[in-house]
């Protein structure tokens, strides 16, 4: 081989193979968990460290490591928390004990459960003063199931987790019942429960469609519209995420075979991705932008790449802090 050849050999070698990256729109931090990391920010500047914050904010080792390092301290219980600091309840919800407890002990605390979790505690309880029993579609033990359930006394909130669940309900009264479910469930998944419920229990009351937000079923929408052109769908997002993981199982039922959450860019198994065209990125509703960027970057590192927007929906969905920390 003379030099000539050589050279144009060894550029061949070092060229990067093309990648098409489907960058899914909306992806990442939805209003609830922007409104919730602002009321830790907030009560830090009006406080001062350490604010102590019940559970973590939103489920995410990035975001609250960031908020440990500016002086909040991430407990699970109330008991854990001295008595003359500030507490904040995460954006998941929290049993009516929680607050009950913090006003029995003169706690200054600040409530982040997001809006649209709130709606559904509400309407468990006007449900619960018309005399129905509930059935709530959920995860059993994940913060949000527990802080909704918690809404009302012991036994009248029934979870089902599945459609065999269903089957297994054994209500009070079959004709005296409402369904609520938890803000971050699969779309399809929960449309199968609820079609099971009413095939049961004709006379059930509940939402006009589901209690999922507006955030995860955008979310989904997004990673349905780019699942059938891709070879692999990265989700960003943490393990412990509800939202984030939903994603991952909607990208496979629409048909994307390697679909994997990832923490961050570390977590990306390169060599399953090897010979890959194509890759989609999407990021649960707790997992912050920045994640994202390190993601896009680790592929442009290793691929001639080529990112692509694909934009289902846009979201100008925004929530108040509470009063309280508005002028801090
Ligand atoms: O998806 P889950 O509910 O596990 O929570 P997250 O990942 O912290 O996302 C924010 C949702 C908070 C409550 O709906
Ligand atoms: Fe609120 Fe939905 Fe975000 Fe949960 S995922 S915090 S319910 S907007």
């Amino acid at each position: 081989m003379d030099l000539g050849a050589r050279a144009l050999y060894l550029a061949g070698m070092d060229k990067k193979p093309p990648l098409i990256l489907y960058l899914a729109a909306p992806r990442g931090f939805c209003a609830g968990v922007d409104r919730a990391v602002q009321i830790v920010e907030l009560a830090l500047q009006k406080w001062g460290a350490p604010v102590y914050v019940r559970h973590e904010i939103v489920h995410n080792r990035f975001v609250v490591d960031g908020l440990r390092d500016k002086g909040a301290v991430f407990v699970e219980e109330l008991d854990e928390v001295p008595g003359d600091r500030p507490v904040i309840f995460s954006a998941h919800g929290v049993p009516k004990s929680v607050p009950a407890e913090a006003r029995r002990r003169e706690m200054v605390f600040v409530d982040a459960t997001c809006p649209l979790v709130s709606k559904v505690h509400i309407e468990a309880e006007r449900h619960h003063a018309e005399g129905l029993q509930m059935v709530m579609i959920g995860h059993a033990g994940h913060p949000e199931v527990l802080g909704t359930m918690g809404q009302l006394p012991p036994g009248e909130v029934i979870l089902v987790e599945t459609v065999e669940d269903v089957a297994q309900v054994m209500p009070r009264d079959p004709d005296r019942l409402a369904w609520i479910t938890q803000t971050t469930l699969s779309v399809d998944d929960t449309a199968q429960i609820v079609a099971a419920l009413q095939a049961r229990f004709p006379a059930i009351v509940g939402p006009a469609k589901d209690d999922i937000c507006y955030a995860t079923t955008n979310r989904q929408a997004a990673v349905k519209a780019i699942a059938p052109k891709i070879d692999a769908l990265l989700v960003i997002g943490a393990p412990n995420s509800s939202n984030s993981k939903r994603l991952v199982e909607v990208g496979r039922s629409a048909g994307c075979d390697y679909a994997q959450l990832v923490m961050r860019a570390a977590d990306i198994d390169w060599r399953a991705l090897e010979g890959i065209r194509s890759v989609g990125v999407t990021a649960g509703a707790s997992a912050p932008e920045v994640l994202v960027d390190e993601v896009i970057a680790a592929f442009a590192d290793r691929y001639d790449l080529t990112v692509e927007l694909v934009e289902t929906a846009q979201e100008r969905v925004e929530f108040k802090v509470p009063r309280v920390l508005r002028e801090a």
